[in-house]
């Protein structure tokens, strides 16, 4: 009996769904570089379990953490003891996932028998995302097929969608949820992947852009951290591959590239939500994609997506010189801008990932550049942080909507000006 109680207590501890009762996310803002120094303290202090969401740079950024409801005290006193200003964004952090949890149940009651009937206005698990790419294989075979790239390092198949018209076309890449817990890109590649379909003889632009382009979309770029943001731990980031001489799972995939590789704005300390691995594309999610960009050999445009914040950024992220091609991104990045602004009034910056949002080494977009796909670009969805990266379902469908008309913009200008 006894046994059987500490075998059912493990197997919770293993099993179950951590939940967020109490944890607030706070936004701090500094006022100064000493403060700054002082959040960067705190943030050192691995018995509060923090989980900084934007990281304090500098005090022209806020800084937002997620504060588990034991840290809560502490926190608050210490911002109070050196006289830090914060405001409480998120309240209690469970509520609103207690919310995303009804509005997918209530959903997933109608099963969808097409394309046409998915809920896009509602967040997915992996397998109904799954459903859906086979659904839309299955729907469109003269125009969609399913590649897989790799396999994960639980094994899962690395889907891409390939939408193509002719053999031999150079290529279009478009990633979503390569950070997992960031659900509204993958939400959003699924409405992206509707939409190339049903515009697709349609929309004179996108025609034509597909009448000359292969577009690569891999939806769910991260699936062990996605399935583990669905069955254990919303709030998981990372990849899920154990560390050896750790206990600490998981390398982040947006520091595992081999641009900058191990620079500042990447951790060597494999507990870090930044943690960049033991050695560059150790993630064979990461590796699946080098490997595609390589054999493929003429991808034009490769745009990565994540949130949250409302930037559209170009290369670089490791360093602050430059890429050569700076002026023609940064026009195009604004071009871009003003039409993802034009539907919703939405609000984004826009220029290179070191100078808008702070350094990153290691990053999908600058090992992309690098290899010669000159439009590289990098999103972050939004919100701005009232939600961050638990962002209502109700705004899935306007969020993927403005995005749409900013890859367009991005999506012509490099037919128009690849050679
Ligand atoms: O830290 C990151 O990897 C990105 N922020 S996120 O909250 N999505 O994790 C910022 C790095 C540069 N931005 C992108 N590559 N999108
Ligand atoms: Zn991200």
């Amino acid at each position: 009996m006894k046994r059987l109680l500490v075998l059912l207590a493990l197997s919770v501890a293993v099993f179950a769904k951590e939940t967020f009762v109490g944890h607030q996310v706070l936004r701090i803002t500094a006022k100064n570089e000493a403060e700054i120094v002082l959040l960067k303290e705190l943030s050192q202090l691995e018995h509060l379990e923090l989980d900084f969401w934007r990281e304090p740079i500098d005090e022209s950024l806020p800084v937002d953490v997620r504060v588990p409801f034991h840290s809560l005290q502490p926190v608050r006193s210490f911002l109070a003891y050196n006289e830090i200003h914060y405001d409480i964004m998120i309240e209690d952090l469970q509520d609103l996932l207690d919310t995303e949890q009804q509005e997918m149940m209530s959903s997933r009651a109608l099963q969808p028998r097409s394309t046409d009937d998915f809920n896009y206005a509602s967040y997915h698990t992996l397998s109904e995302i799954n459903s859906f790419i086979d659904a839309l294989v299955q729907e469109n075979p003269n125009l969609v097929s399913k590649i897989v790239i790799g396999q994960s390092y639980e094994g899962r198949p690395l889907n891409v969608l390939k939408f193509s018209t002719g053999a031999n076309r150079p290529g279009i890449w478009i990633d979503t949820g390569i950070h997992s817990r960031e659900w509204v890109t993958q939400a959003s590649g699924t409405w992206f992947a509707k939409k190339i379909v049903t515009d697709y003889g349609r929309d004179a632009a996108l025609t034509a852009i597909l009448d000359s382009f292969d577009i690569f979309l891999e939806i769910v770029t991260n699936p062990d951290g996605f399935q583990f943001t669905h069955t254990s731990n919303r709030m998981w980031r990372k990849t899920r591959k154990p560390i050896s001489g750790s206990l600490c799972v998981g390398v982040d995939p947006n520091r595992n590239w081999d641009a900058g590789f191990g620079g500042a704005g990447s951790s060597s300390s494999p507990c870090s939500e930044t943690y960049r691995g033991p050695y560059a594309h150790s993630e064979p999610e990461v590796k699946a994609i080098v490997d595609f960009v390589k054999s493929h050999g003429n991808l034009k445009a490769f745009v990565s997506i994540h949130s949250y914040s409302q930037m559209l950024l170009y290369p670089y992220g490791y360093t602050k010189t430059p890429c050569k091609d700076q002026a023609e991104l940064h026009e195009v990045a604004q071009r871009a801008v003003a039409a993802l602004t034009s539907l919703y009034g939405t609000k984004y910056e826009y220029g290179s990932i070191i100078n808008v949002i702070y350094q990153a080494s290691g990053g999908t977009i600058d090992w992309t550049y690098n290899q010669g796909v000159k439009y590289s670009f990098t999103f972050e969805l939004r919100d701005t942080g009232r939600y961050g990266f638990l962002l209502p379902a109700n705004q899935i469908i306007p969020t993927a909507q403005e995005t749409w008309l900013s890859l367009m913009v991005i999506m012509d200008h490099t037919k128009n000006n690849s050679y």
